[in-house]
């Protein structure tokens, strides 16, 4: 794959592949279609409407949305003027929003109105920049703020900036077992590298897909499936602002006849589950794809049987935008996430930091997961020493434990933090237990991850009570709810009369993991 030019836009890029495809569908929505025509358009306007704002090169502006064309829009139009687009999650409480605002200093916020209520409260805590609002698809506009499609309108299409391939052009914000949520800065061209080596390279994506992702924009590995790789091969996306339920997937899948889903293994081993999963004849799939946890291989299994397509299993991450490990079409080993992606080198490293040995059959013990290749992230944001830790000389350390196979696959053999992974997205234990214990009637708690029948990690608490309080699972799940992203509640509550601890009351987490599979 050739590098891009120094001077490299990447909205700029989309707009010049695909300028022969004018009339041609890009994006439907829950509220109709874009061509690419129009979609080029309005990316050209709405970068000139910020820049018309007074938003200069690099400055930040937060993006806060449901996925719809206007997020397609809000997120290239700011590339194409050079302007940061911050891309956060929908389902973030308060209190973290405001972080991020403070944490970036953008000067802008783009919002749904359904999320606005969510922003205010967030800014209404201080300590943020945010001098516009732009709010997309709201039915009031609140002082001050100015509707997105209005904006557009008014806006006289102006010439992508000149940026530096280079240069930051987008945050992603990507969370850890300890500490605040890191802004990862990646540059202009890391969207085309993983858009020609994983989505044109690996998925093989073509004009003649439509591509349908249950992952989120916000998220790395949506943003790749419903953005950046079908936009660059002239592809139609299908984009759906609600929760990615198995009906509401299903309903999609029916309507619009992608071809090709993205989603997560929770997703599929729901849908799988669903009385209401539909017939092979009813959907047009040639291709899925999966990834945020391992794919148990009975789900890849059971899928393959009833719509005769693969689910191509691979892993990725925030810091490299997105997979790197990868099966492969027509080769796919359920089980397995397959080999490294075509452009990127893995190295699997033991405690000495040095590679692990290779058995003379090829394979090779665990070791912690190393990956270099073109996507990585230029830094996180405000945080010198996690930086420097993370993205090592070249080399980006993933937090994952794998180990290779003698064919070559690699398999996944656990995190080298304390993170859990829920459904596709982050949890960390400790956040979940310093919320419990805020409960009136906890004493203590720990948060491990537990297999479901499906073979995947939901989490548990083991509670201890304050003497003579009460409190039901029911009770903590919502206190959790409240106050965390909805997503990290624990789905498993057991109530112990005191916790497995060492002799200087550190938590043995590890007997807790113990009797979960005894
Ligand atoms: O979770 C993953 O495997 C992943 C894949 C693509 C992009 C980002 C992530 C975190």
């Amino acid at each position: 794959v050739a590098a891009p030019p120094a001077r490299f836009n990447f909205a700029r890029h989309l707009i010049e592949r695909n300028a022969a495809r004018a009339a041609k569908t890009a994006l439907i929505d829950d509220q109709g279609r874009l061509s690419y025509g129009e979609l080029a358009d309005a990316v050209a306007r709405f970068g000139a409407a910020l820049r018309q704002l007074g938003l200069r090169r690099e400055e930040r502006v937060l993006l806060l949305a449901h996925d719809s064309s206007d997020w397609v829009v809000a997120f290239l139009g700011a590339l194409h003027a050079g302007v940061v687009p911050v891309a956060i999650n929908t389902l973030l409480p308060a209190k973290d929003i405001a972080y991020m605002l403070g944490d970036s200093r953008a000067q802008a916020a783009i919002v749904s109105g359904a999320l606005l209520p969510t922003l205010q409260e967030a800014m209404a805590q201080g300590g943020h920049e945010v001098q516009h609002l732009i709010v997309s698809r709201g039915s009031a506009l609140p002082a001050g703020a100015r509707a997105f499609d209005a904006l557009v309108k008014a806006a006289q299409p102006a010439a992508p900036a000149d940026t530096h391939a280079d240069e930051p052009a987008f945050w992603l914000y990507s969370s850890g077992s300890t500490g605040a949520p890191k802004g990862t800065v990646h540059s202009q061209a890391n969207l085309y590298w993983t858009a020609e080596l994983y989505g044109r390279g690996v998925l093989q994506l073509r004009e003649s897909d439509t591509v349908f992702s249950a992952a989120k924009l916000f998220f790395a590995y949506g943003l790749g499936n419903a953005l950046s790789f079908p936009l660059s091969v002239g592809a139609s996306v299908v984009l759906m602002a609600e929760r990615p339920t198995p009906q509401a997937c299903f309903h999609r899948m029916t309507q619009h006849q992608p071809t090709v889903f993205c989603g997560a293994p929770t997703g599929y081993g729901g849908m799988l589950a669903s009385p209401d999963l539909p017939a092979k004849s009813a959907v047009a799939l040639r291709l899925c794809s999966s990834a945020g946890e391992a794919l148990p291989q009975d789900i890849g299994e059971r899928w393959t049987r009833h719509f005769g397509v693969e689910i191509i299993d691979g892993i990725g991450s925030t810091e490299m935008l997105h997979i790197f490990l990868s099966n492969v079409p027509g080769q796919v080993r359920y089980g397995t996430t397959g080999f490294p992606v075509p452009g990127y080198a893995v190295e699997l490293r033991g405690e000495d930091g040095q590679p692990v040995a290779t058995n003379p059959d090829g394979s090779s013990e665990i070791g912690d997961l190393y990956i270099q290749g073109p996507s990585a992230a230029l830094m996180y944001w405000n945080n010198r020493s996690k930086s420097r830790d993370t993205f090592q000389g070249g080399w980006t350390k993933s937090g994952d434990k794998y180990l290779r196979n003698a064919d070559g696959t690699y398999t996944y053999a656990g995190r080298n933090d304390d993170m859990l992974k829920v459904s596709g997205i982050y949890v960390s234990p400790f956040e979940v237990e310093a919320t419990l214990v805020q409960h009136p009637a906890v004493l203590e708690a720990a948060v491990i991850g537990k297999e479901d029948s499906d073979g995947l990690t939901k989490t548990k608490a083991y509670v201890v009570l304050k003497p003579g309080q009460q409190a039901s699972s029911a009770d903590l799940q919502a206190f959790v709810k409240e106050r965390l992203a909805p997503y990290k509640y624990p789905r498993f509550i057991e109530f112990l009369d005191e916790l497995p601890k060492t002799a200087t009351g550190k938590i043995q987490r590890f007997r807790l993991r113990e009797r979960e599979k005894a």
